[in-house]
């Protein structure tokens, strides 16, 4: 369904029959809500988000593109998570395993003000699935339509929702190397046996395994995330003070998110003309009781 509104921020919401649902602006092509079938909302939304131009929402999965943080002479996480979107009427026919999937398709190409500060023609696709039994899945689509090479970072921004930041486990990411963003992006090697948080958290964690787990303890709660063409994984939470001079959060909502975002950021990915690539990141929330991964 389109829901049309009067202050332009236009939204799809896609549902499956078991009653999970999925809400995505078109401004920014950003997921800003997932729901389960108990109406549950799984990923975090500030509390101070603001839903209109000219910043992104903060919250849901703002899709960075094609830079990512200030990697680059971009603006923050490039311009993608704060244009309008546009739904493609005629999308690639569907795999035969997701048939029974609710899909949406988004398209953003440049317009002339992209073009003057980042000059390179491309389309860039997001296909935004919900399987039955609330599994979302995120594929993005990069296609070099210019005649020159393309080279780009990209991440899906993903804030999860948490009951307490303190009462959180990430496991997947051990003995990786990580840059950390809270010095510099000087190259570390992660030690722990899992991630857990009791300070500010910035990294971009370099080719991780494809399956990461979120486990909140108190919710009993786990996510995982697999991800496809995305090497890396950024894991970030602003904590206390950081938290406080971000303007459209509030104070206390960092003890109720954590981003854990799969990315292409070490290693950017170059498209000669005519050329595509594809990143998938697929997220599910099971009672941490029935998973027995990892
Ligand atoms: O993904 C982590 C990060 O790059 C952090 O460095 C932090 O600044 C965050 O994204 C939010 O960025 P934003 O531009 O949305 O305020």
């Amino acid at each position: 369904d389109v829901v049309k509104s009067s202050d332009g921020m236009d939204k799809v919401i896609l549902k499956e029959p078991r009653g999970s649902t999925v809400q995505v602006h078109l401004f920014g092509g950003q997921v800003t809500s997932w729901k389960n079938e108990r109406a549950e909302e799984l990923l975090f939304m500030s509390s101070k988000a603001i839903f209109k131009p000219p910043k992104a929402i903060r919250g849901g999965i703002p899709v960075c593109f094609p830079q990512f943080s200030n990697i680059g002479t971009l603006e923050q996480h490039g311009f993608a998570r704060n244009r309008f979107w546009s739904i493609d009427p005629d999308p690639p026919p569907l795999p035969a395993s997701s048939i029974k999937k609710a899909v949406i398709d988004l398209l953003l190409k440049p317009n002339e003000d992209d073009l003057r500060i980042w000059p390179h023609i491309f389309e860039l696709r997001l296909r935004v699935a919900l399987a039955p039994g609330g599994d979302l899945t995120l594929t993005s689509r990069v296609r070099n339509t210019d005649s020159k090479p393309l080279t780009f970072a990209f991440a899906f921004h993903t804030y999860l929702s948490v009951s307490d930041i303190s009462e959180v486990r990430v496991e997947g990411l051990e003995t990786l190397d990580y840059l950390d963003n809270l010095s510099e992006r000087e190259r570390f090697t992660e030690q722990g046996d899992a991630l857990t948080f009791d300070s500010e958290v910035d990294r971009i964690y370099l080719s991780t395994p494809t399956k990461i787990a979120i486990i909140d303890h108190e919710k009993k709660r786990t996510f995982v995330l697999k991800k496809d063409g995305l090497p890396d994984a950024v894991v970030w939470n602003p904590w206390e003070k950081r938290a406080k001079a971000i303007t459209d959060l509030g104070d206390d909502d960092y003890k109720h998110m954590l981003c854990v975002e799969a990315a292409a950021i070490g290693k950017p990915i170059t498209l000669k003309p005519g050329e595509e690539w594809k990143g998938r990141q697929e997220l599910s929330a099971v009672p941490s009781s029935y998973f027995s991964g990892q």
